[in-house]
């Protein structure tokens, strides 16, 4: 399937990042390495940039970053249980036989489908679907996105939900052959968590969980009625059935730019995760341009000595770095000129490490034009400890407003701030000490927005290292 001329002739379309041939994309769904081959299958409207009448679209690759695009693996079949679309879920090996678990509306029932080709194409179960309605007498905020696991000779879903009235909620089933499935209790409630300055929602969307080190790692997309607020993650502890969180957190902190992932296991044994990153443009630009949603950067989740995911971009993507430019240990001062004014670029990768020294901000400013008409700032405040990406600058259209972030605490790791960041024309990632991640979208419209500088504010910084590189195309 090849990119349409005029898709492929919009400049902000990311370059380095998954998104399908043209039209609408939201969650990824199925992620599993199949005889060694990566698939992805995603949310997909194929008749035009927005969101309606889901499909699964169908990806392969041999490293994650360079896909090919294959047929549509399923479409909404009319009258039947998945009619209005075919919405998220998961894909499993069962004893060597891919398995998905989906789905279907309207309204929410889960569906099954299998392959009896090595995933080149789907057959839906033709006794769809498995679980035919919610458990009885519960008065739901929805009910849907299952997440499937087998324990010894038993499989375990667990179903995103919510009780009105009363926050959302992850069921949990099971089932002896992947068919029949059993109401058991609720996994997890809004109840059981302490969210400090969270919010939670009433419904949670595309839920996980896996073990993580020697603790096990939740992760749910919250919202509300509305529309999406964030994905946390919870470290915690499941046991007999029932997940017992501890810490909670945002798993990004562009909020609702990176939302609905999944993660999976791949043959090396790596957990590597994917998001939806969706547009912050108006409906009408997305329209305009053919296409909308880009997925993240894979990332690799480890668990740290703290007992907190690590969270980085896997080692693939270094095949993609050309024209390096370094520099070490250099100071910085408010008045020094801009140490990377050689650099024009839309499609980079940075990686520094920076000591503040005395300076109270210190950043970037990346998709700078020379004269300041646009541009997206990454401060890191040095007192309070804070991380702001600011895109409300970024772009002189109207359609494209952006917004500000915040990684409201952020503490320094050995003095020093420890930051990649991975600029795709339209979207940029960051991620901080190998923890916290942050995801935001940005659509300059000026051919000159490509000057990166780094800044201090109020006293000097010291720069260890900085290492940059242009990024080849792979998509
Ligand atoms: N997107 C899907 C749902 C899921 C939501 C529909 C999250 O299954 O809850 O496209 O973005």
């Amino acid at each position: 399937m090849a990119v349409p001329e005029n898709v492929k002739a919009d400049r902000l379309r990311p370059g380095y990042h998954f998104l399908p041939p043209a039209n609408w994309m939201n969650d990824p769904n199925g992620l599993i390495q199949w005889k060694g081959q990566y698939h992805l299958f995603y949310q997909h409207n194929p008749t035009q940039a927005t969101w309606g009448r889901i499909h699964w679209g169908h990806a392969l690759s041999q490293d994650l970053l360079h896909w090919q695009h294959l047929d549509i693996a399923m479409e909404p079949t009319p009258g039947g249980p998945d009619g209005d679309g075919v919405w998220s879920g998961c894909a499993v090996n069962a004893g060597g036989k891919p398995v998905i678990f989906y789905t279907g509306v309207n309204p929410e029932v889960q569906c099954m489908a299998t392959s009896s080709d090595d995933l080149k194409t789907l057959e839906k179960y033709p006794g769809n679907p498995v679980i035919p309605h919610p458990p009885a007498e519960m008065k739901l905020t929805g009910f849907r996105d299952p997440c499937v696991w087998r324990e010894g000779k038993t499989w375990y879903m667990i179903i995103g939900s919510g009780f009105e009235g009363q926050g959302g909620a992850l069921l949990l089933y099971s089932s002896p052959d992947k068919v029949h499935w059993v109401y058991r209790h609720p996994v997890l409630t809004a109840g059981s968590v302490a969210a400090g300055d969270l919010s939670l929602g009433n419904m949670w969307e595309c839920p996980q969980m896996f073990p993580l080190g020697d603790q096990h790692l939740v992760h749910f997309s919250a919202c509300d009625q509305h529309g999406p607020y964030y994905v946390v993650y919870l470290t915690g502890v499941y046991r007999q059935e029932t997940f017992y969180p501890q810490r909670i957190l945002k798993l990004d902190y562009g909020d609702e730019f990176f939302y609905a992932p999944q993660a999976f296991l791949d043959d090396r044994g790596r957990r590597i995760m994917l998001g939806w990153c969706r547009e912050e443009r108006s409906q009408e630009a997305q329209l305009q341009a053919g296409w909308a949603g880009v997925m993240s950067l894979p990332r690799q989740i480890e668990p740290r000595p703290d007992g907190l995911p690590g969270f980085s971009p896997i080692e693939e993507l270094q095949g993609l770095r050309e024209q390096p430019f370094h520099l070490a240990n250099e100071r910085l001062t408010p008045t020094s000129t801009n140490l990377l004014k050689s650099i024009r670029s839309d499609s980079f990768e940075l990686q520094a490490v920076i000591e503040p020294a005395v300076a109270e901000e210190f950043g970037f400013k990346i998709c700078a034009s020379p004269h300041g008409e646009e541009f997206t700032v990454l401060s890191y405040f040095t007192a309070s400890r804070r991380l702001v990406v600011d895109t409300t600058h970024a772009s002189l259209a109207a359609q494209a407003p952006g917004s500000v972030h915040e990684i409201p605490s952020l503490p320094l790791d050995g003095g020093a701030l420890h930051l990649r960041l991975f600029v795709d024309r339209s979207i940029v990632e960051v991620y901080l000490n190998g923890w916290a991640c942050l995801t935001a979208r940005m659509y300059p419209t000026l051919n000159t927005s490509l000057g990166v500088e780094l800044f201090a504010k109020d006293g000097d910084i010291q720069v260890k290292s900085l290492d940059f590189w242009q990024m080849k195309p792979a998509g």
